[in-house]
């Protein structure tokens, strides 16, 4: 299997965070941003992820591609899943963007290897986010928004290893948003919070996206 993907999309690390639990093979094709027929000639249209099947068939949403991916031999996401959690999932996703957007295109990521494919992505997202040195100057302003909700998270987290305690959607809903929202520069994560971000991601095997 082979994940079209960019480094910094929390929708692609949810299948990545699939199969690192699984310890499934998945090769990782990043997609320069401004590489718009790598999408298109397999699907038609610009979108990542794209999780492309041994027998060549494209799959286009991440929740069927983790899906998929757990189905194929023992599943790991047995546990329950909680309304909490996806309700404090959508609590942060109207607030991190502000925080994450802003900051992507500073970091060495691969998907903007060149200055062409960075300033792709500075464009395609001017509409949705005109101003984005406006939005970093508001930095304190957003997180003192996430702060409550990251407190509320920390009363959810049932162990470190599995917010409900037994490994479940989940997680694969909550650690691509932490992961996105540590590219905040010195950020801290609520002690519980920090404690659940750092044995998942040592769980799965991978690094803070800042770190790459
Ligand atoms: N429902 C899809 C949504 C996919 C999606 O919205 N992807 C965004 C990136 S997060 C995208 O393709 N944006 C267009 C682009 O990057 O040009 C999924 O969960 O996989």
């Amino acid at each position: 299997m082979k994940l079209l993907m960019f480094e910094h999309c929390s929708l692609c690390f949810r299948v990545r965070m699939v199969a690192a639990l699984k310890g499934t093979h998945l090769v990782e094709q990043v997609v320069e941003d401004d590489d718009s027929d790598a999408m298109t000639a397999l699907v038609g249209r610009r979108v990542i992820p794209i999780l492309v099947l041994d027998d060549g068939q494209p799959m286009l949403e991440s929740w069927d591609m983790v899906a998929h991916i757990d189905s194929i031999g023992e599943p790991v996401l047995t546990g329950p899943e909680r309304p909490e959690i996806a309700a404090i999932a959508d609590r942060m996703l109207d607030v991190t963007p502000f925080l994450t957007m802003p900051r992507y295109p500073l970091l060495p990521l691969p998907e903007f290897r060149t200055v062409a494919a960075r300033d792709h992505f500075l464009v395609r997202k001017r509409e949705a986010y005109p101003d984005m040195e406006m939005l970093r100057s508001k930095t304190r302003e957003y997180l003192s928004q996430l702060d409550p909700i990251l407190e509320d998270l920390a009363h959810e987290i049932a162990d470190p290893n599995a917010i409900n305690g037994t490994l479940s959607r989940d997680d694969i809903r909550i650690l691509p948003l932490l992961r996105s929202v540590a590219v905040v520069e010195s950020f801290e994560f609520p002690a519980a919070v920090d404690a659940y971000f750092k044995a998942m991601m040592r769980q799965i095997g991978h690094r803070p996206l800042q770190c790459i």
